[in-house]
């Protein structure tokens, strides 16, 4: 690794200190990079810093869901739980700032609000909220999938006197709801996670319904030694395994489409799946579900038919059962106790379909049909996903172009790692791969390690710049697009094609042709030279990196 032309010329930037942020931190001071973090939050944890609403919970199993790159952190991590609680994520998290000495590279309480790129000198100048300025040859934008928190434009948000707390936002200090009045409103992942916890302390709680999800029991339970020693012994053969599945999740392959068997093999598949507690597992029943919609209706039904069985008063059941887009084609949640909590006497259910939200007043929330007095409201009302973190920033490539411009129809880039004309900008789980149709971790660590890789390449050839070709950009632009169309997801006014933001173009985001088929894909290219990629140099230029 050798210097870059000027000294105050760092080797890159890394904006956001989450799981990706820090694993890219680690990967080029491995290297001898000078790197910079600079991370909005005042700790490192990202997601898990700042989604501390109470049930907040990975539903992706810990043995899974965490970082593979050093064998002593997994071997001397113990995970108390199947599924972690964010708590214990973000403990983990700050364990490994702290064993590799990360912390201090990072800057922390620090946004980005903007990043210009010099063809000059093949640099990027990062400015802050503070108004500093870092200039650097690379820029990695690890900032998140689910980060920029959507806070609907409801009218008389300010007229409302108690507190309003996103999920995505949670103040650090604790929220007591003992004896109080809540209002939810959301009814997504973590809405599904907090109603139930929420209503184990508050003395009623009133959940605004837009539209119903699917939901799954997690079967969440404490990760005993044996059972941590057992998966310890082959944890590489099993982060192996993950690799290579579609999406990086510990659950069976299916082989066979839901119309290839018997009404009663179906059943006991299905069944198996929900006694299971894996998130998607009743999707990854058959391997149709998500492509042939009467194979779909089939696992609705199976789900519809739980729902009706747990809730005691057929209204509120009815009301819950999601219709009008197939299975899986909205984030599928895992949840503890979600439908059986309906029927607690202090928790209801206002069904926003029958009579839709009209305004939140200094009291409560009015619908078309009543007003609800709340003392606290709380919006589980998501995030803008995929690209609303990257669309923060002013990032202005070749020529001063701004990617909010090229990105205007939706997110353009080769293989999801970077656009062209913004050369030297990586994004790590950014829209068209994988990311959110995965387990985040085998993305984070596939994402980084090729960035780290590929940056280690530029400077071993006395490379200063990358940036993807337009041919290559357009045919991956198109290919994600065809894997899309080729199932049902598009059928659903989803966060996965931007629905929930007004006025964000409708384009489906995540790369679906699975985790391990990607990693062959983005591998194939660099041991092709960075096909699709044009690699240059700055005439004198030392090299980084
Ligand atoms: P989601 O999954 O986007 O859920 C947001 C929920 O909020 C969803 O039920 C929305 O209904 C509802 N919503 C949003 N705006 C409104 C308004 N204006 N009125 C009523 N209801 C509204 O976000 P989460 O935070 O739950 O989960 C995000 C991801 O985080 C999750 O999938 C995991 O990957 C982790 P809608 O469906 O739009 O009708």
């Amino acid at each position: 690794m050798s210097d870059t032309e000027h000294p105050a010329v760092i080797d890159a930037v890394v904006v956001g200190a989450g799981l990706a942020g820090l694993y890219q931190l680690y990967r080029l001071r491995e290297r001898g990079a000078r790197v910079r973090v600079l991370e909005a939050g005042d700790d490192v944890g990202g997601t898990w810093y700042w989604n501390r609403y109470p049930g907040a919970r990975c539903d992706i199993e810990s043995m899974a869901y965490s970082y593979s790159f050093s064998s002593e952190l997994e071997q001397e991590w113990e995970w108390s739980e199947r599924y972690a609680g964010q708590p214990e994520l973000l403990r983990y998290i700050r364990h490994v700032a702290d064993r590799f000495g990360l912390r201090r590279h990072i800057t922390f309480g620090t946004s980005v609000t903007r990043a210009v790129y010099d063809s000059r000198t093949h640099t990027w100048t990062v400015t802050t909220d503070g108004g500093e300025e870092v200039t650097a040859r690379f820029v990695v934008m690890a900032t998140g999938c689910l980060s920029r928190a959507s806070v609907p434009d409801l009218p008389g948000l300010d007229d409302y006197r108690g507190p309003v707390l996103h999920t995505g936002r949670w103040p650090h200090e604790e929220v007591d709801f003992t004896g109080r009045r809540v209002a939810v409103i959301g009814t997504g992942s973590s809405g599904i996670q907090a109603i139930p916890v929420i209503a184990g302390q508050a003395a009623e709680v009133t959940v605004f319904q837009r539209t119903p999800n699917f939901s799954f029991p997690a079967r969440n339970r404490p990760i005993g030694r044996r059972e941590s020693a057992e998966r310890k012994a082959n944890y590489a053969e099993f982060r192996a395994w993950l690799r290579a599945t579609p999406v990086g999740i510990p659950r069976p392959l299916p082989e066979r489409g839901a119309l290839e068997v018997t009404a009663r093999e179906r059943e006991a598949a299905y069944q198996s799946a929900w006694d299971a507690g894996v998130l998607g597992g009743i999707q990854a029943s058959f391997n149709d579900t998500l492509t042939n919609r009467q194979a779909n209706d089939l696992a609705a039904e199976f789900v519809r038919a739980k729902i009706r069985q747990i809730v005691d008063d057929p209204e509120t059941a009815a009301a819950l059962c999601p219709t009008g887009f197939p299975l899986g084609t909205k984030r599928p949640c895992l949840d503890t106790d979600y439908y059986a909590t309906f029927n607690l006497p202090h928790v209801r259910l206002v069904d926003l379909r029958r009579s839709p939200l009209v305004s939140l007043t200094e009291r409560g929330v009015r619908t078309t049909g009543a007003e609800y007095e709340a003392d606290a409201v709380v919006l589980a009302t998501g995030f803008d996903a995929m690209t609303g973190a990257l669309r923060a920033v002013d990032i202005r490539g070749r020529d001063g172009a701004a990617l909010n411009e090229v990105w205007a129809a939706g997110p353009r880039n080769h293989l999801g790692l970077l656009t062209a004309g913004f050369p030297n900008l990586f994004t790590v789980t950014g829209p068209l791969s994988p990311s959110v149709l995965s387990n985040m971790l085998i993305s984070i660590e596939q994402h980084v390690d090729w960035i780290t890789d590929c940056i280690g390449h530029l400077g071993d050839h006395g490379l200063t710049e990358i940036d993807a070709t337009v041919e290559a950009q357009d045919a991956w632009v198109r290919h994600v697009a065809e894997l899309a169309a080729g199932t049902l997801y598009p059928e659903a006014a989803s966060w996965y094609q931007g629905a929930n933001i007004p006025g964000k173009p409708r384009v489906f985001m995540p790369y679906l042709g699975g985790v391990g088929a990607y990693r062959e894909e983005c591998d194939a290219v660099a041991a092709a030279g960075y096909r699709g990629f044009t690699l240059s140099r700055l005439p004198d230029a030392h090299p980084t990196a």
